[in-house]
This record gives C-alpha cells, structure tokens and sequence, in this order.
C-alpha cells in the first residue's frame, strides 16, 4: 500500500471507531474553544444534526460570545453561552465530543462539567494536540474541523440537508478566510462544491457573514484601522480593540470577528496582531502572518496557540504594555530586512 493509501486507511478505521462509540450513546455533550468561532459552532450544529438524527441526546456547552453571522439561524438556540443555563441530565453525560481543543482546559469553563471517567471524542486540525480523548481524530491538514466532521457525516450515510451543508460551508468558508489561506486544499474545495450541491446559498451566505455590518460596525471598524499602528518598517501592523469603546457603542467582541484580518491588507505586512482590553490588565491578542513565519509558536510563549499562520495568545497586562511585550519578541522573530 503507498503512504497515501495507509494514511486513508488509518483514517476511515478512526471515523467508524467515531461512528461506532456515537452510536452506544444516548447523552452526548458537544463544546469547542472557549471564544467559538465558526469552525467550531459550526462544526457543532451539523454533527448534532446527526446525532439527532438517530434519536440522541444533544447538548452544545460553550463559553464566549456567538459570532453576529450565527445571529438568525434557527438552530443558535441550541447552543448554550449562559453557564447558569448548563444542566446536567440526572444521568449525565455518557460521551463528550470536543471540536477545535489541542487541550481539554481550551473549552474553558465547561469543563468542570466533564467528569473524569467519561469518554471523550476529540476532533482537531490545529497542531500539536495533546490527544486528551479516547479517539482523537487529528488532522492538521484539514482546512477545518468542519472538513473534518463532513467526511465523518459522509461516511456515515447521513443524507446532508441543506441546513446542515449550510453549517458545514460556515465552518470551512470562516476557517478558511473565505478560500485564501493556504489551508484551501484541492480536499476542501471538493467538500465545498459538494456542500453547494448538498443545498448552500453561496451569495446569501456570503453576503450574510462578510456584508452584514451594521453602520456602526463599519464606522468602528474604520475608526481602528485608520488607528492602525506600523513597526519594525512596515512589516508589523497592529491594530486595538478597546473594550471600553466597544460598550460605548453597543457592540461585543463577537460583532468585531474578522478585525484582524484588516492588518494583512498591507503588501509588506508580514505580521498583523490585534490586541483587546478584555478585561484590565489583559490584552488578547490574535495573530496573523505571511508565509513561514510561524506566529503558533510566538503564541505558544504567552499562554497561547492555534496554525503557523493565525494564532491567539493573551499577556497578562494593559494593552500598551501588551504590544511593546510583543514587539520585542517579534523583533527577535521577523530575520532583518535588507
Ligand atoms: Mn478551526
């Protein structure tokens, strides 16, 4: 067998090991990263759609806030941001399926809710996961989680409704930068085009997540990129979310998804980072870059990670320290100009 094939064989054995424990369960709990995006609410929905399908029990725990592109599909309700909303049935959770977490502390505060003994599937294609489940199907290949949970489906025989591929699609179409990234692999646009057939709005969808600002939304976004800051001669972009700025027009965090991105605009840009007061004296911060310059490692050092190229860290300080924190450590990253 060539390498491919064993590679394929490998991981068909893993989706029926996945298919085969969901189907023992009755009480199934689904989470993500803490701050879910929509890889990972919509990784959720459409794997619960089959779980339902077959009678399960579902319940989607997450900590954060919902995206504002989630905001109007119907199946939002289903997924729980409150903590005083997260029950436990009275024989609790007998498997836990987690979607986008190297680690099991990433889903954050539901995790108190996961016992010990309890069978874990773990569903990630960031690098470097500490394989925390009982099956842990791990592809740093995959454009997605949501490419991922689309082959899980397809091998399953779940006939994919359009709402379903609606989610799947999200999943890819976010994580992917809208097909930019160099994650956009011949595999993820053939699960795509087979989403579209499945039933996918392209124009509407599109429309719904990338050009759906309020007017408040885009005049606050020009407001932080015309206050766009360039060090290091141009080649580092940072841009500030301040929080006490974001509640003073009625926003959240959720509503600004997709900032970032604004500081890769610049050709010679080759680092963009973000930085948000989440609360006092802590600065968030998510990274983009160009190439192979691997930000996932930048993160590693201030309690962060994610792909070489965009990653989330935090530093425990006001955001002005915060940057010159990570100035200093991106002038040791970027080699010398000329
Ligand atoms: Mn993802």
């Amino acid at each position: 067998m060539s390498a491919t094939t064993k590679e394929a064989v490998r991981e068909n054995k893993l989706i029926d090991d996945i298919l085969e424990l969901v189907h023992s369960r009755s009480n199934i709990l689904l989470s993500s990263h803490v701050g879910p995006d929509g890889d990972s609410l919509g990784s959720q929905i459409a794997f619960s759609n089959y779980l339902k399908s077959m009678g399960k029990n579902v319940w989607l725990y997450n900590q954060g806030h919902i995206p504002h592109y989630f905001h109007g599909f119907k199946d939002m309700d289903s997924i729980v941001v409150e903590p005083d909303k997260w029950t436990v049935p009275p024989q609790g959770f007998d498997l836990v399926i987690i979607f986008e977490c190297t680690s099991l502390d990433r889903i954050g505060d539901v995790s108190a809710l996961v016992k010990d003994n309890v069978d874990i599937i773990n569903i990630d294609h960031h690098p470097e996961n500490s394989e925390y489940g009982r099956i842990n199907y791990l592809d740093p290949g995959a454009s997605s989680a949501g490419e991922m949970v689309y082959r899980i489906l397809k091998r399953s025989g779940y006939k994919i409704d359009p709402e379903t591929a609606t989610y799947l699609y999200i999943a890819i179409l976010t994580d992917t930068g809208r097909f930019h990234f160099s994650s956009t692999t011949p595999e993820c646009l053939y699960a795509a085009a087979d989403l579209v057939d499945c039933g996918v709005n392209v124009k509407e969808l599109t429309d719904q997540i990338y050009f759906n600002f309020t007017e408040d939304q885009l005049r606050f976004t020009a407001d932080i990129v015309s206050r766009m800051e360039t060090h290091l001669h141009g080649r580092v972009c940072f841009l500030t979310l301040r929080d006490a700025e974001l509640k003073a027009r009625g926003l959240k965090y959720g509503d600004m998804e997709g900032l970032v991105e604004w500081t890769m605009r610049i050709r010679k840009v080759q680092v963009g980072a973000l930085f948000k007061d989440t609360r006092p004296n802590f600065s968030k911060i998510s990274l983009r870059s160009q190439g192979n310059i691997d930000v996932c490692r930048l993160a590693h050092k201030f309690n962060g990670g994610g792909h070489s190229n965009a990653a989330g860290c935090h530093i425990e300080a006001d955001l002005e320290t915060a940057k010159k924190i990570l100035l200093e450590a991106l002038e040791e990253l970027l080699p010398d100009d000329e």
